[in-house]
């Protein structure tokens, strides 16, 4: 049996479900936490993002999937400390096929989530056909006071001066340049530069999969603001990113 036909009826069955990986200020603090989708599969067990995406994309099943995402996340968060924000992961699809400001307006209001405290992610790829539509949906979430955030930093295309000129609030720097640090000069070079441009743009710098100690030590030398990785917290289901928001107070 196909996995994309198992796939079609997975939402109805309830099969999905939601995991959050903490982003902590310098200090250590919960700022937001990632919205990550798995899916129990009922006889594959865990099936992984990394394969059913692609194939929601694929199929379409990604709009109505990535509709229940949002709406799941924004109402989870509504038990989240009112300091601590949300961010969701958007597939370019979700961009270019679907009201995508309706749809954010549409769960900001169900859920009471304040719109502040919805982070929407964005990769790269989105942007290598910004069209006027792509141009004016980011300067209408934007209006509205959602949080944008480009997602895996440097695998792309794109200039951070264009970044700035779409109104992104933050930027993500992926993960394959945090790998090397901070044994690699060149992995180091790399990411100074980007902190220090984004910095001066005044973008917030995230760094993702942070995974030791002086790997987050050399990020904080170089300036970063945020991080996110295993060395804090692995993608936890919503009863224990709750328990981790509340022992912060
Ligand atoms: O969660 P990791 O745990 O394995 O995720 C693998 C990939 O799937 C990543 O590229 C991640 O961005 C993507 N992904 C995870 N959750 C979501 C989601 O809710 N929506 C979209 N569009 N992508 C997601
Ligand atoms: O594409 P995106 O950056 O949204 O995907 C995030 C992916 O990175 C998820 O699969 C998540 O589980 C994974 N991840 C989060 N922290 C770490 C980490 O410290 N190390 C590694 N190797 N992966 C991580
Ligand atoms: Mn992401
Ligand atoms: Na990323």
């Amino acid at each position: 049996r196909a996995l994309s036909t198992d796939l079609r009826g997975a939402l109805d069955r309830n099969e999905f479900l939601l995991h959050f990986q903490p982003i902590v200020t310098t200090d250590g603090r919960v700022v937001c936490f990632e919205t990550l989708v798995r899916w129990r599969h009922p006889t594959r067990g865990f099936v992984s993002p990394a394969e059913f995406i692609p194939l929601a994309e694929e199929t379409g099943i990604i709009i109505p999937m990535g509709e229940w995402i949002l709406r799941q996340a924004c109402t989870i968060a509504t038990e989240w400390p009112s300091d601590i924000s949300v961010a969701v992961n958007l597939s370019p699809i979700q961009f270019r096929h679907s009201d995508l400001p309706l749809l954010v307006r549409s769960a900001l209001r169900d859920s009471g989530l304040a719109a502040p405290r919805l982070e929407l992610e964005i990769t790269e790829s989105v942007f290598l056909e910004a069209t006027p539509a792509i141009k004016a949906t980011l300067a209408e979430l934007r209006e509205m006071g959602v949080s944008l955030s480009l997602d895996d930093f440097g695998t792309g295309y794109s200039s951070l001066s264009y970044l700035r000129r779409l109104a992104f609030n933050k930027i993500k720097i992926d993960q394959s340049f945090v790998k090397d640090l901070p044994h690699e000069q060149s992995g180091a070079a790399i990411v100074r530069a980007i902190i220090d441009l984004a910095t001066s743009l005044k973008m917030t710098v995230i760094a993702e999969g942070v995974e030791t100690e002086a790997q987050r030590r050399c990020l904080l030398n170089l300036g970063c603001h945020e991080l996110q990785g295993y060395l804090f917290s692995r993608p936890v289901p919503a009863k224990e990113a709750e328990a981790l928001a509340s022992r912060q107070g």
